[in-house]
């Protein structure tokens, strides 16, 4: 019999359902080293975290996230919540020996992201930051062809991550606009995942200069209740400051010389969840794009010259990272397939007591990246990190 591992979620709305679908798939499609078993649903208002709980198979719920942590039968916490709540519950968690499964960004500062990395090592706990898309498979496969040095020696890194569902002035005030609840806008939110991605693909980066706007500063108060999925209802008329940033830009330098640059907007009308990124090296090139998640660009300088030119390589093959357990060749998957190879390769670490990348040493990297962004901003200089 295959070895169970009980867990807790803390939070029901969009990373609720994305996390709690990825604990009932990954047993299905791939051999794992041990089964999640979903226990313990967590969440304020009672009446929505029962119906979360009930349609998702969490066998109970739990209002008091303390009582959650204090029980000795959970093994692993998944906080699936906005990141000023990932602090304080990380900590306690990991003083209870539970593993942490930890949406991101990590922290709502360096300082924090230091304090929970530490107490995670302190305690022997396995701790994962959900960048999930390191774990889309045309990422996984950039990452492969790096190392092979397909690219050669790379020169640049260009990213950017495009919204548009707060283009509408009337959007409301949602905690994703507060600097208390978020620490800032889409430079935490979207570049977060595209300097992890940069660190993934590239490696450190050393010096950082940024710039933000804002396009619409007041908005009306958000009914918080009934908030979620990026969706919002306005509550009342009244109306409040947006406290961060609408869009960001920041270019970088790498320790390896690699320039790069990261655009951040939620303001790109017509753009639903593009990521993309371009690498740029002397063997080749690569491009990726969010909005064809199973695809991967890649143009080769020792192709022949006169058929030279970007090809499309459709990331659906057996050979291609986590593509096997999921469906015959060809057969595309989605944005929810990445959160299933990130609890297959977090329980693996459990079981076989390894660390898991990326985790709290990876959300605290970013954490440095981000905050120099968010100084160089402010003070419009240009900030080298310590690292
Ligand atoms: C909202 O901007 C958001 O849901 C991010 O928080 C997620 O990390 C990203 O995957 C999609 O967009």
């Amino acid at each position: 019999m295959l070895k169970t591992l009980n867990v807790g979620i803390v939070g029901y709305k969009f990373m609720g359902r994305a996390h709690s679908n990825a604990w009932l798939k990954a047993p299905l499609f791939f051999d794992v080293a041990a089964k999640p078993v979903l226990k313990v649903a967590c969440g304020r208002h009672e009446p929505s975290l029962k119906e979360f709980a009930e349609r998702w198979g969490w066998q109970e719920t739990q209002t008091d996230w303390k009582k959650l942590i204090s029980r000795a039968d959970i093994d692993i916490i998944d906080i699936a919540l906005p990141q000023h709540l990932h602090y304080e519950i990380a900590i306690a968690a990991a003083k209870e020996g539970k593993h942490i499964f930890c949406e991101k960004p990590l922290a709502m500062s360096v300082k924090q992201a230091e304090e929970m990395l530490r107490v995670c090592e302190d305690n022997k706990v396995i701790h994962y930051l959900n960048h999930n898309y390191r774990r889309v498979p045309a990422i996984a496969l950039a990452k492969k062809m790096i190392e092979n040095g397909l690219l050669g020696r790379l020169f640049h890194w260009r990213a950017a991550y495009q919204q548009d569902w707060i283009v509408d002035p009337e959007f409301p005030l949602t905690w994703q606009l507060r600097k208390e609840t978020a620490q800032a806008g889409p430079h935490w939110d979207l570049n977060s995942h595209c300097v992890d991605l940069a660190h993934y693909l590239i490696g450190s980066i050393d010096s950082v200069t940024a710039m933000s706007t804002n396009f619409i500063t007041e908005r009306p108060l958000a009914d918080e209740a009934s908030t979620g999925n990026l969706q919002a209802e306005v509550n009342g008329s009244e109306r409040g400051q947006v406290t961060v940033e609408d869009a960001a830009l920041m270019i970088v330098k790498f320790a390896n010389g690699v320039m790069g640059s990261f655009e951040a907007t939620r303001f790109a009308t017509g753009r639903k969840n593009k990521l993309s990124f371009e690498i740029y090296g002397s063997k080749g090139s690569l491009t990726f794009d969010l909005e064809r998640m199973n695809e991967l660009m890649f143009f080769s300088s020792s192709d022949a010259d006169d058929t030279q030119g970007f090809r499309k390589i459709i990331v659906t093959e057996p050979q291609h990272p986590y593509i096997k357990s999921w469906w015959p060749p060809g057969h595309i998957i989605g944005y929810e397939h990445s959160f299933v190879h990130a609890v297959v390769d977090f329980i693996d670490a459990i079981e076989n007591k390894k660390q898991v990348t990326p985790n709290f040493n990876d959300g605290l990297n970013t954490m440095k990246v981000l905050e120099a962004g968010l100084l160089s901003a402010q003070t419009k200089q240009q900030i080298t990190l310590n690292t």
